[in-house]
């Protein structure tokens, strides 16, 4: 064994989007795609000397090539100690409990989350940081910088290592211990949630469907489901990892989970339904025929999170990323707690959550978690509506009512286009951008527009700026449109519109989304003209 230096022709394409460097699998299987983008990682880390890295990926397609790599090239950055998960699994949450747990100095994630796997799929990579979550945005983009003067690879010259087995191996001098990928996070949950009551709910006959899309939750999910909560063997569904997801789209909205949608709208629906995604980091709630939006969900949690044990002292406070709809807001004011407004990314709750100013977050994108890691957590959500059953005894819909009828409802859409050419999405928003001083004051949907503007951001912990990450139109009774184009797509251009509109009207509680949300969709076609820029007449997907 042997340290070898080879080298290396920059690619150009290695900016990381909303989370991490997201492209197909056939660009990742460029010869030194991957290689150059973990050598400007390390290149921009400081000394590995004495340090610890985790890696893990949610098991799609190419993960097991790129942990053989990584390991290689680790061991020549110098690390004292690397972890990897058992056959290179490691949900993202667990990523984040591991670097938390074993005093990590961060961690490498291998997934490219929702996006569809196999070889015709997605693959993706991102660093995290030492408290466990994304790397925030000055990292990344360093390491960007770097991709870019990148001529030299280092590695050590070793045979594959085998991942199937607990263990321990050395590449020169770097330890390598393959870890048990659920043991640690399942500590966390099991020091925040009520173990007991969630048992005693599932022996009164509970029922839930909780379906892990074929990906990387599956395991985690029999392990402490149907392992040690008790919930009857089948409880756990498309449980096993599978590298292509079985071929489907490892997205938890009724769009993608539509198999999950149709169990709970059968007669003999179970009691509860949920979804989690490709690397189990997202979640979708549903009750009997009842689907829960994410930012309906987030605000519930919130509400009642002092009757779960991890959470009983109360919650500093509480986040949602701009376009998330405004029902945690309401929730907060009613508790009297701080509600940040924050960029589209997990990356930065970050800073507020280290620094002790909000216990709970999430997004519209089926996302929510809280300090107990530094990263979003399906399955800690599921447990977090199964506690709060238990211990209320309503039922996930009786819970969502009650927060519409005490705070009004915020009906609430995000329409996608995808696929669109990126010189017209670019376009597009150009357009809308330089359109806006044109807004302010007009009447639109018959009230007058009192903010368009495109969102900014500074964090309230170090007062770094992230400028551009939305265009806004608000009208005066609080109901939104925004605009901003996704960063983790690999092909073209998503351009998603997020609507929203407070309604207090319990008598109108019922009326379908896309119903009340029809004037804003004008509004949007209005002051975007998405059909002009897309020749799209229709979102490809809404949620
Ligand atoms: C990532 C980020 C989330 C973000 C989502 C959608 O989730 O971690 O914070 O909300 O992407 O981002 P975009 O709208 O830019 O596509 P995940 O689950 O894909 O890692």
């Amino acid at each position: 064994m042997s340290y070898i230096t080879r080298p290396a022709t920059p690619f150009l394409d290695q900016r990381p989007g909303t989370s991490g460097l997201r492209k197909r699998v056939d660009v990742f299987q460029q010869p030194g795609y991957l290689d150059n983008f973990v050598q400007a990682l390390f290149d921009v880390l400081p000394d590995a000397g004495g340090k610890t890295l985790v890696v893990g990926g949610d098991g799609r397609y190419f993960n097991r090539v790129a942990i053989q790599i990584i390991l290689r090239m680790a061991a020549a950055k110098g690390y004292a100690r690397v972890l990897v998960g058992r056959d290179g699994i490691l949900s993202t949450p667990a990523l984040s409990a591991v670097i938390r747990r074993r005093g990590a100095s961060g961690g490498i994630v291998l997934s490219a989350s929702h996006n569809p796997g196999g070889a015709d799929g997605d693959f993706g990579i991102k660093y995290n940081i030492a408290n466990g979550g994304p790397a925030p945005e000055a990292v990344t983009e360093a390491i960007y910088r770097r991709s870019r003067d990148i001529s030299m690879i280092h590695a050590v010259e070793a045979a594959d290592l085998p991942l199937d087995s607990l263990g321990t191996h050395h590449l020169l001098h770097t330890r390598i211990e393959i870890i048990d990928p659920v043991a640690d996070y399942a500590e966390v949950l099991r020091g925040l949630f009520d173990f007991d009551a969630i048992r005693g709910l599932f022996q009164r006959g509970f029922r839930l469907r909780l379906d892990t899309m074929w990906a990387v939750g599956g395991p985690y999910a029999r392990t402490l489901l149907e392992g040690e909560l008790g919930a009857p063997p089948g409880t756990v569904v498309h449980g096993q990892s599978l590298e292509d997801f079985g071929g489907l789209h490892p997205d938890p909205n009724p769009a993608n989970a539509i198999d999950l949608i149709e169990h709970l709208r059968a007669p003999d629906a179970p009691d509860m339904g949920a979804a989690t995604d490709g690397d189990a980091d997202r979640n979708m709630i549903v009750g009997r025929n009842f689907v829960v939006s994410p930012s309906d969900s987030l605000a519930v949690l919130a509400a009642h999170a002092t009757r779960i044990p991890g959470y009983k002292a109360g919650l500093a406070g509480v986040a949602r990323s701009m376009p998330t709809s405004t029902a945690i807001d309401r929730v907060a004011r009613k508790l009297g707690i701080a509600c940040y407004e924050t960029p589209t990314g997990w990356k930065y709750f970050g800073n507020l959550l280290d620094a002790g100013k909000v216990t709970l977050c999430g997004e519209e994108s089926y996302g929510t978690g809280s300090d107990h890691i530094r990263e979003k957590d399906g399955l800690w959500a599921v447990l977090f509506w199964l506690n709060l059953i238990a211990v209320t005894g309503e039922s996930v819909e009786s819970l969502v009512r009650s927060l519409w009828r005490e705070h009004g409802r915020c009906v609430y859409s995000r329409h996608d286009y995808e696929g669109i050419p990126t010189d017209q999405a670019d376009a597009l928003m150009r357009d809308l951008r330089s359109s806006l001083p044109r807004w302010k004051g007009q009447v639109l949907a018959g009230e007058p527009v009192i903010i368009a503007d495109d969102f900014s951001y500074t964090d309230p912990t170090d007062g770094s700026t992230s400028e551009r990450q939305g265009v806004r139109i608000v009208l005066q009774g609080g109901s939104r449109v925004v605009f901003r184009l996704s960063g983790t797509g690999t092909q073209g251009a998503t351009l998603r519109i997020y609507l929203e509109h407070h309604e207090p009207d319990p008598a109108r509680h019922d009326l379908p989304a896309q119903e009340a949300l029809a004037p804003l969709v004008a509004v949007a076609e209005h002051v975007a003209r998405v059909k002009h820029w897309t020749g799209m007449s229709a979102p490809s997907v809404m949620t």
